[in-house]
């Protein structure tokens, strides 16, 4: 029947899917199309369920259909979907956004995290007056052609385009380093810091799975773009409202010039957005001349979902129980892997995971993920699926737990992996 459904969508709709991840190409075989969702569950087109640890790639940190977000958006719905002209709720979004992220003193909202990723690079290259981007390999930042690029046969050559259809011309202006290697960071500040209009990197990486970024790096980079004038941009579409209240800038008590948003602060609804400091905020229009507009950015409805998600995790102890609930994850996995002889590692920050086949102790670069053993991952995904737990259809994606997944779903997640252990070893 998925299949029925698989091929029916690939009639209209480019590999069935409307975001490529979906499409299972990395892990093989045919997607689940889902029908609804409830607390941690998801249910399929046969109405199996699923335990699921996508969350819809973040967003879902309270679970899925939580009462008092779906009471959020019905009541504004009732009001009408969408006007194109200020409400009050935007205004409530975006104090509720500066009081939790104190570096963000003014924030546009806009409809994706791609979105906000292109505004602001293309904030930073008018306020600075400069063309070249930093990013480092292994960071994902959404699809706006600057940042589909990748380093060139040397990391300060031109950068190459990931895809075909972004011009040569443009990736020439990104320069692609390799994440958590300071001394190649100084060495190009050195060389071209007077050119960076700006840096933009996730502080903990979620696209190479989870690899957090090292402190002793990310203080050296605040302190180059300092040093060189070049704007710091936090990527937290998906570590904002994840691993901490703060985001993971206030983990490493380091302040962006801008930090983008995307993911939890639409609550599942399609909202990003970006913010930092006022005196750089202030050159997008209609205040500055640097343009940037959406027709439904702000949209009432999204944004209902949204503050109702921000309050709702602000309540104390949120975060706490949820880094509780992830670490007893992450810790009963590693047991159960030590104890079957399969090699496995993992990281967790707040409310995410990584999961890495490998014998390394410790990842923290993308060269460590890209060697891990990625056979064993999908054999793991396909034993997990079919045991109803629904974990991330390919190896560089993270994994994310939500506070209404259950002690018991906790348990029988970790039981479920030492079965499928038995069957990698
Ligand atoms: P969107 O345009 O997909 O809303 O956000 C782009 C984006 C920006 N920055 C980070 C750190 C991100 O993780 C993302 C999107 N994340 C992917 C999953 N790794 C979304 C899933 C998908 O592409 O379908």
């Amino acid at each position: 029947m998925t299949k029925k459904l698989f091929d029916e969508a690939k009639k209209r709709i480019p590999g069935g899917v409307n975001s490529p991840v979906r499409a299972f190409k990395a892990v093989t075989g045919t997607p689940l199309f889902i029908n609804k969702a409830s607390g941690p569950y998801l249910y399929d087109s046969k109405d199996k369920k699923y335990l699921d640890y996508v969350g819809s790639w973040g967003p879902m940190i309270l679970g899925h259909a939580h009462p008092e977000i779906v009471k959020a958006v019905n009541d504004a719905a009732k009001c009408g979907l969408s006007f194109g002209a200020p409400t009050e709720i935007e205004t409530q979004m975006a104090n509720k956004i500066c009081d939790l992220m104190p570096s963000i003193e003014k924030i546009r909202m806009v409809n994706s995290g791609t979105e906000a990723a292109m505004s602001a690079i293309r904030l930073a290259r008018g306020y600075t007056g400069r063309d070249i981007i930093i990013k480092f390999e292994g960071c994902y930042h959404g699809h706006t052609d600057s940042l589909l690029v990748k380093a060139g046969s040397g990391a300060l050559t031109f950068g190459v385009p990931t895809s075909p259809g972004v011009p040569t011309d443009l990736a020439k202006y990104t320069v692609t380093l390799t994440y958590n290697d300071i001394h190649q960071l100084q060495d190009a500040f050195e060389k071209i810091g007077n050119k960076v209009a700006a840096v933009i990197i996730e502080p903990i990486a979620g696209n190479m799975s989870l690899v957090p970024g090292n402190q002793e790096f990310l203080n050296t980079l605040r302190e180059l773009c300092n040093k060189h004038q070049s704007v710091l941009i936090f990527d937290e579409v998906m570590t904002g409202f994840r691993v901490a209240l703060g985001g993971a800038q206030s983990i490493f008590n380091i302040t962006p010039d801008i930090t983008i948003l995307g993911k939890i602060i639409g609550g599942g609804m399609p909202v990003g957005a970006f913010g930092g400091k006022e005196n750089i905020m202030n050159h997008i229009a209609p205040d500055g001349p640097i343009y940037q507009a959406g027709t439904l950015s702000g949209n009432p409805v999204a944004m209902s979902a949204g503050l109702t998600t921000l309050n709702l995790i602000s309540s104390e102890g949120f975060f706490n129980s949820l880094e509780h609930k992830t670490k007893i994850l992450v810790d009963g996995i590693t047991e159960s892997a030590k104890k079957i002889g399969v090699p496995l590692a993992m990281n967790y920050v707040g409310g995410m995971f990584g999961l890495f086949f490998t014998s390394e102790k410790t990842i923290d670069s993308f060269e460590k993920v890209i060697n891990c053993n990625k056979e064993h991952y999908n054999i793991f995904f396909h034993g997990m699926l079919e045991e109803g737990i629904y974990l991330a259809p390919s190896s560089y994606e993270a994994g994310f737990v939500s506070s209404s997944h259950s002690d018991d779903d906790i348990k029988l997640t970790i039981d479920t992996a030492e079965k499928i252990f038995k069957k990698i070893n």
